[in-house]
């Protein structure tokens, strides 16, 4: 019977799954698309905060400068003087590890001065200066891959073989980093949900996932609320939670070890149904 019966988990350990990390994106952008001006002031963004760690977050993940289709650009100060107050104020707070989603070096510096934990950067450190302040530091850093930049990259995504591709530019930004002095055991990978794919593109790099294990290095997927769900099912952006839960939970099956998450509390659920059918296999 196990033949039939969860094929995908047979292969997944339960120590993985147990090792299994929730981001919570906490944006603090004025456009952001799903809670865009939400948390602009910093009371509600702790209250935030308080809620997402009752419901059981390993990681909170914080944005000034939306990196969606079509997004303004961000200066340094704006950006500085949306995130660098609130990492202070969740640190003297809370214990609890705070990821900078970022790809500006001087805001990584201060953030990580700050006490951040994690730098998230949809730019995989390519951008002026970043890889010479991870260096320099000891922080986490997630490598994301996109193709083009935010502004055009939804527009006709091509590539000649989507995860081999992908996979290629992994092993090029970690020979970058380790030649910088960046060892392994502080990256993480992320193929980049929705960053210069098409729909089917998105599909498939969830359907493939565990060949970015290859790498043998933590695997983050961050689909949340997402126009791969919102095409798909021609859902508005808060209409999408069971389609996020659905990805949250296949991607994890797959082996993703980080999953970035607007709705903590219901992925953290899907999470531990997933780990109790783990547990009464074999
Ligand atoms: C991602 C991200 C993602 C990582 C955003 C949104 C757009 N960082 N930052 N992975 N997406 N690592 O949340 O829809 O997929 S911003």
């Amino acid at each position: 019977m196990s033949d039939i019966v969860f094929n995908a988990l047979e292969h997944q350990t339960l120590a993985h799954l147990n090792k299994v990390q929730v981001m919570g994106i906490l944006n603090v952008t004025p456009d952001s698309f799903s809670d865009g001006g939400k948390f602009s002031n910093i009371d509600d963004a702790l209250k935030q905060v308080e809620l997402m760690l009752e419901n059981g977050v390993d990681i909170i993940d914080i944005g000034g400068e939306s990196t969606r289709p079509g997004a303004v650009d961000v200066t340094t100060t704006d950006e500085i003087n949306r995130v660098i107050p609130l990492l202070k104020a969740i640190k003297s707070r809370f214990d609890i590890s705070v990821s900078i989603d970022t790809s500006k070096s001087v805001v990584m510096d201060e953030a990580i001065s700050c006490g951040a934990d994690m730098i998230n950067d949809v730019y995989a450190l390519q951008n002026s200066g970043c890889i010479d302040v991870i260096a320099q530091s000891d922080v986490s850093v997630c490598l994301m891959h996109m193709q083009g930049k935010p502004r055009t990259m939804q527009s006709n995504p091509h590539y000649k073989n989507l995860i081999e591709d992908i996979i290629n530019f992994f092993k090029q930004r970690i020979h970058c980093c380790e030649q910088k002095g960046i060892n392994k055991e502080r990256i993480i990978l992320d193929p980049g949900f929705g960053f210069g794919k098409t729909l089917a593109h998105n599909y498939q790099m969830l359907a493939q996932f565990p060949l970015f294990k290859q790498l043998n290095l933590p695997l983050l997927a961050g689909t949340s609320r997402k126009s791969m769900i919102g095409n798909l099912l021609k859902r508005e952006v808060d209409e999408r939670l069971a389609g996020s839960l659905t990805t949250a939970v296949v991607a994890v099956q797959q082996g993703a070890s980080i999953i970035r998450v607007h709705d903590v509390k219901e992925t953290v659920d899907a999470i531990n149904v997933l780990k109790a059918i783990a547990e009464q296999i074999n």
